[in-house]
C-alpha cells in the first residue's frame, strides 16, 4: 500500500497541444531567420517527433531527410545557434497566448493543490518553454506551484529514457510508487513505465496510433465535468472525466 504524494506533468502535448502550432512553427521561423530553405510540415513534423529535443531533432532532420546539405563546420555550434533562436520564438508565440492548456488540465492542477498532493514537471523542453507556458496560461505564480520542473539539458538522456523522472524522483526524495505520470507519446510513456510509475496517457494528433502498453488508462483528453473523456484503452473505474479521485483510484489498483 502506497499514498499518492505527486503528480508529475510532462509538457507537450500533455499540458498543451504545443507541438504542430507552437514548436513546429518556432523551428520554422528560425530556419526561415537563418536563411535556411527548410520547412517542416505537420506530416513531416510528426515523423520528426520521434525523436525528443530540439536540438536532437534538428540533428535526426539532417542525417535522415535532408543529407544533402552541406553543414557548417562546426554542427554543434551551428544546431544550439538555431534552436536558441528557436526558443526565443516559441516563447513570444507563447507570450501571445497561442496555445491554450489542453481540458482539464487547470482543473486537476487545481484539485492536486488544493489536496495537498505535491506537482511536478518532467519535461525534454527547454526550460524557458515551459516557464512562457505557465506564465501565459496559469499565471506567473503558477512556476512555484510545481515543486521540481525537470527539463531540457540537465539529464544528458532525453525521453524515452527514465533519467528526467529520476532526476525529478530524486529531488522530490519520492519513491515511484507514490507518484503518477501524465504523458501524451509513445516516448513519454516508455521513460515513465520504465521509471515505474502509474502512467495515465491523453493523447493528440500525433499520438493517437502511439503504443501505450503498460499505461494506467489511455484517454483521448482529460475531459471536464461537462465534457467526458473517451476511453482509448483500459478500465475508466466508472469516471467520466479526469478528477483527483480517478487518479487516486487508478493509482491504488496498481499500488493497493
Ligand atoms: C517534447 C519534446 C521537445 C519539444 C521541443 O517533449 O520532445 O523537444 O518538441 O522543445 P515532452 P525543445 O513532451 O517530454 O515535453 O526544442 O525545447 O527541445
Ligand atoms: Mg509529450
Amino acid at each position: 500500500m502506497s499514498t499518492l504524494a505527486a503528480l508529475i506533468f510532462d509538457v507537450d502535448g500533455t499540458l498543451a497541444d504545443t507541438e504542430r502550432d507552437g514548436h513546429r512553427v518556432a523551428f520554422n521561423l528560425a530556419f526561415q531567420e537563418a536563411g535556411l530553405d527548410w520547412e517542416w510540415s505537420p506530416e513531416l513534423y510528426g515523423e520528426l517527433l520521434a525523436v525528443t529535443g530540439g536540438k536532437e531533432r534538428i540533428r535526426f532532420y539532417l542525417d535522415k531527410y535532408n543529407t544533402g546539405f552541406k553543414r557548417p563546420g562546426d554542427l554543434d555550434e551551428f544546431v544550439a545557434g538555431l534552436h536558441a533562436a528557436k526558443t526565443g520564438f516559441y516563447t513570444k508565440l507563447m507570450a501571445k497566448g497561442a496555445i491554450p492548456l489542453r481540458p482539464g488540465v487547470e482543473r486537476l492542477i487545481n484539485e492536486a493543490k488544493d489536496a495537498g498532493v505535491r506537482l511536478a514537471i518532467a519535461t525534454t523542453t527547454t526550460p524557458e518553454n515551459v516557464t512562457a507556458l505557465l506564465t501565459y496560461t496559469l499565471g506567473a505564480d503558477s512556476i512555484d506551484w510545481f515543486e521540481v520542473i525537470g527539463a531540457g539539458d540537465v539529464v544528458p538522456l532525453k525521453k524515452p529514457a527514465p533519467d528526467i523522472f529520476h532526476y525529478v524522483l530524486d529531488k522530490m526524495n519520492l519513491a515511484s510508487e507514490q507518484c503518477v505520470a501524465f504523458e501524451d507519446s509513445y516516448n513519454g510513456m516508455r521513460s515513465a513505465h520504465q521509471a515505474r510509475l502509474t502512467t495515465i496517457v491523453t493523447t493528440n494528433g500525433y499520438t493517437a496510433d502511439d503504443d501505450f502498453d503498460g499505461a494506467a488508462i489511455v484517454l483521448d483528453q482529460m475531459g471536464e465535468p461537462d465534457a467526458s473523456f473517451t476511453v482509448q484503452a483500459g478500465d475508466a473505474l466508472g469516471f467520466s472525466h479526469l478528477n483527483l479521485g480517478m487518479v487516486r483510484a487508478l493509482h491504488k489498483a496498481e499500488h493497493g
